[in-house]
């Protein structure tokens, strides 16, 4: 009999509440934790399995540097002293253009992300790289216009909503809002309510829709013009609201009136009448919505994004009940860019600009192999896996084989560290203490610190730990003195205290703030990641206290140290407040404190949407006659998180999904090996025929082609997509990625 641990799971941005019992130092059972209150009990199979992630033969124990193309283990203190010496020299001679940090985009540790963008930003470089960069960017770049900040993404009032219309999401694997099987079902099995789900599969949660616009893929724009269209010439619009919740919407009505709603639908193989009873649910009902990498990822995605707003504003569907809320954060998941500020940096060859202070990892093979003297010459890569996950391995490889230092932070010996100069070991999310910043409840404000429940077997550190000793050897923190760590020993009241009198006499103590809490109070911790947690909780924004009052803490000076004392207690998790259901609008934070419907940048693309022109654009080359939906989310991936692919045993995992009559068109069959071709490269997989597959439309999932004990598991889906198959945000356009598929 092990020890029971209340934590979370980090396999997902749910971080389903856990109980994992630890016997010997390993887990040896997983089963949901119903005390926790987001998940009230709900876990997928990937939470059970957990143990997978935890443990597998790649974990790394000691810094490994790279000598003769072999890795060595050495010291921290060497691993430091020579990464930080290379760095003095690097941006000594080229300058901090030539430094990106890439990190900070992961499913359960977000506790590193303070260090690593300040190390960033101390060696005087604002390129940060990030996973947001591929799949939110247009969405959060359009919410920065349309609702004032980029990180004030709404989501759909699932508990109250009547109609849920669904685009290009299949949450009932993916999740992406707290228990979502369970609350897509009950939405199915509810009479009363509405679910409908366009998707060109027949997916999971297509599979429960009450209406599935079984959509050509690559033509949401058409059915979203058609959609706002449709409502707009019935009168189905909110009137009041778009006269006072909204501003622009004069400027934009006339490119929906006289749209030829009919040859547009004829081009998404869609019925009109259907898609005019989508319409009249949605406009007339107490609707919501929710969409996901199938339009992020797919053609014109950032102006998806945009006629989503726009729809949601046409029928009075935003921040109110039943409709699209925007949820509350303990702490923002970025800052909001602007790229029209001439102090936001843009990339050196490809001109590209950062969406949440997050750029693009699309273009930074270009960024790298460019010949520009301010190209990337160095890259700290931290809980990411490129070399996997972005577009194009093949051209990640050949960039990283260039640079003059890539360093890998890592759990396990993945693709990205085995191409690095020195590996440096992390430690996981059981063996840290760690969280995540997202906000997917509403109106409650829901956080756990996940503690360490496991020893590291080796030298592993929390990943912040890392960065801060590397930022140490750099000279990037300010000399602390002694007084500072003995108040951190005697208690969080005395150094508080401390704290105070520090930063206001030196000068250089509030940007490298992370680092002098980890080093003092995060000592007295043992953990630097919780002192980072203090200190965000002492210096939080009024709308947090606000929030916090509204969930029962007691305002006042000591409310932050109110606050983290009960994060501390609560291991399950615990509300941390609560914003005003009553006035959501109060999110919105536009000058005017509307909605703003105009965003000049986006109306040619919006023009040129229309029936001939996409159906021109959608044109296949001859060589490429079918459309692969590039990287499926499924309940036998977990991005690229689980390395053993024992938990798969006996599933077919990684296949390559297609319609059985392109199989027979093409004289193939079930379980035969095929060869995938695309501009990119090609990669062979096992076929599987689905009915579920729509025709001219096949599927990879993505997070295989790893190499496990010697064995290539699966295909890796990233050598058929091309870095520059992208949109004006760096975006990879994954869902639309032309292909041709042989026999071997
Ligand atoms: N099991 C599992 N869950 C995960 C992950 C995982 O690896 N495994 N990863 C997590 C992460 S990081 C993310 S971002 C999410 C992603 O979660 P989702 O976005 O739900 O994942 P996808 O599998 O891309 O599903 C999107 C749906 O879009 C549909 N689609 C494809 N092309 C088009 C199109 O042109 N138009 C429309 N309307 N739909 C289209 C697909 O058929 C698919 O059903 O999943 C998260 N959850
Ligand atoms: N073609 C295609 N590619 C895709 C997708 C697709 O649909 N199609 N989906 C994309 C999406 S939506 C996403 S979000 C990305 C995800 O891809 P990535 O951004 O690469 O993220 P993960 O695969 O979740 O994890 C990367 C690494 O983080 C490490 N790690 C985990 N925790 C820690 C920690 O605490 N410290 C350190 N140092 N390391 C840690 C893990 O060992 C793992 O190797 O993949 C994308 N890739
Ligand atoms: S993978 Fe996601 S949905 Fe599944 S248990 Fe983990 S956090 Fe929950
Ligand atoms: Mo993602």
């Amino acid at each position: 009999m092990g020890t029971i641990h209340k934590t979370g799971c980090v396999l997902c941005a749910q971080n389903c509440g856990l109980e994992i019992e630890v016997e010997n130092n390993r887990i040896i059972k997983v089963k949901p934790d119903k005390s926790n209150a987001k998940s009230e009990g709900y876990v997928c199979r990937k939470g059970m399995n957990v143990a997978y992630h935890q443990h597998n033969a790649d974990r790394l124990k000691y810094p490994l540097k790279k000598v003769n193309g072999k890795f060595e283990r050495i010291s921290w203190d060497q691993a430091l002293d020579e990464i930080a010496a290379k760095l003095k020299t690097i941006i000594g001679q080229h300058g901090p253009r030539s430094f990106a940090y890439m990190g900070g985009g992961g499913q359960g540790c977000h506790f590193e992300v303070p260090f690593g963008v300040r190390l960033m930003r101390g060696l005087g470089s604002q390129y940060q790289y990030s996973a947001l960069g591929q799949e939110f960017a247009g969405a959060f770049w359009v919410i920065g216009r349309t609702h004032g900040k980029q990180y004030l993404h709404d989501g759909p009032d699932v508990d109250h909503t009547d109609v849920l219309l669904v685009i290009g999401w299949n949450g009932m694997q993916s999740h992406q809002i707290p228990q979502a099987p369970r609350k897509l079902q009950r939405i199915s099995k509810d009479k009363d309510k509405v679910l409908i789900v366009v998707d060109p599969r027949i997916s999971e949660t297509a599979k429960l829709a009450d209406i599935h616009l079984r959509i050509r893929p690559g033509t949401d724009s058409l059915l979203l013009r058609s959609l706002i269209a449709i409502i707009l010439k019935e009168g189905w619009d909110n009137k009041d609201y778009l006269a006072n919740r909204t501003s622009g919407f004069d400027a934009v009505k006339s490119y929906f009136e006289n749209f030829d709603v009919r040859a547009a639908l004829k081009v998404c193989e869609l019925d009109f009448d259907t898609v005019r009873e989508v319409a009249r649910l949605y406009a007339t009902r107490k609707s919501s919505l929710r969409y996901d990498l199938g339009i992020y990822m797919g053609r014109h995605s950032g102006l998806n994004s945009y006629l989503i707003v726009i729809l949601m504003a046409v029928c009075g569907r935003l921040c109110v009940e039943g409709g699209n809320i925007i949820p509350g954060h303990l702490m923002p998941i970025g800052p909001s860019s602007d790229e029209r500020d001439a102090k936001t940096w843009r990339t050196v060859a490809t001109n590209s600009f950062p969406v949440c202070g997050v750029f693009p990892p699309n273009v930074m093979p270009e960024e790298i192999l460019s010949d520009h003297p301010d190209r990337l010459r160095a890259v700290f890569v931290t809980g990411l896996n490129p070399v996997r996950s972005y577009a194009d391995t093949t051209a990640y490889e050949k960039a990283f084989e260039r640079l003059d230092l890539l360093v890998t932070a890592e759990l396990a010996m993945t693709e990205t560290a085995a191409l690095s100069h020195y590996v440096l070991p992390s430690r996981t999310g059981y063996e840290s203490w760690d969280g995540t910043f997202f906000p997917f409840t509403y109106p409650g404000i829901y956080f756990q610190m996940r503690r360490p429940i496991i020893e590291p077997d080796g030298e592993q550190k929390e990943q912040g730990e890392i960065d801060l000793l590397l930022a140490d050897k750099l000279g990037l923190i300010p000399p602390i003195p002694e007084s500072l760590y003995q108040a951190a020993d005697e208690s969080r009241a005395a150094f508080a205290k401390a704290l105070m009198e520090y930063a206001v006499t030196e000068p250089k103590a509030l940007k490298a703030m992370p680092f002098i809490l980890g080093k003092t109070l995060g000592k007295a911790l043992g953990s630097v990641h919780l002192a980072a947690l203090w200190g965000m909780l002492q210096v939080a924004p009024k709308s947090l206290y606000q929030n916090a009052v509204r969930a029962g803490f007691s305002s006042g000076p000591a409310m932050g140290e109110e606050i983290f004392q009960a994060i501390l207690d609560s291991p399950e998790g615990v509300w941390v407040g609560k914003i005003d259901p009553a006035d959501n609008f109060a999110q919105v934070k536009t000058d005017d404190g509307r909605i703003n419907l105009l965003i000049p940048e986006l109306l040619d693309e919006l023009r040129s949407i229309e029936a001939a022109k996409e159906e021109a654009a959608l044109t296949l080359p001859a060589e490429f006659p079918l459309v692969l939906m590039a990287g499926k989310h499924i309940d036998k991936n977990a991005n690229t998180l689980m390395r053993d692919p024992a938990w798969n045993e006996g599933r077919r995992a990684c296949t390559l999904a297609m319609h059985p009559d392109d199989a027979s068109a093409l004289n193939l069959k079930d379980a035969q090996t095929v060869r995938v071709t695309t501009e990119a490269g090609s990669e062979t997989i096992e076929l599987e025929l689905t009915d579920t597959a729509r025709p001219g439309h096949v599927v990879i999932p993505h997070g295989f082609g790893l190499v496990y004990d010697g064995v290539k598991y699966g295909a890796n889906v990233n050598r058929l997509t091309k870095n520059t198959n992208r949109d004006q945000f760096g975006t990879p356009i994954h869902r639309y990625v032309p292909c041709r598929v042989e026999a071997v």
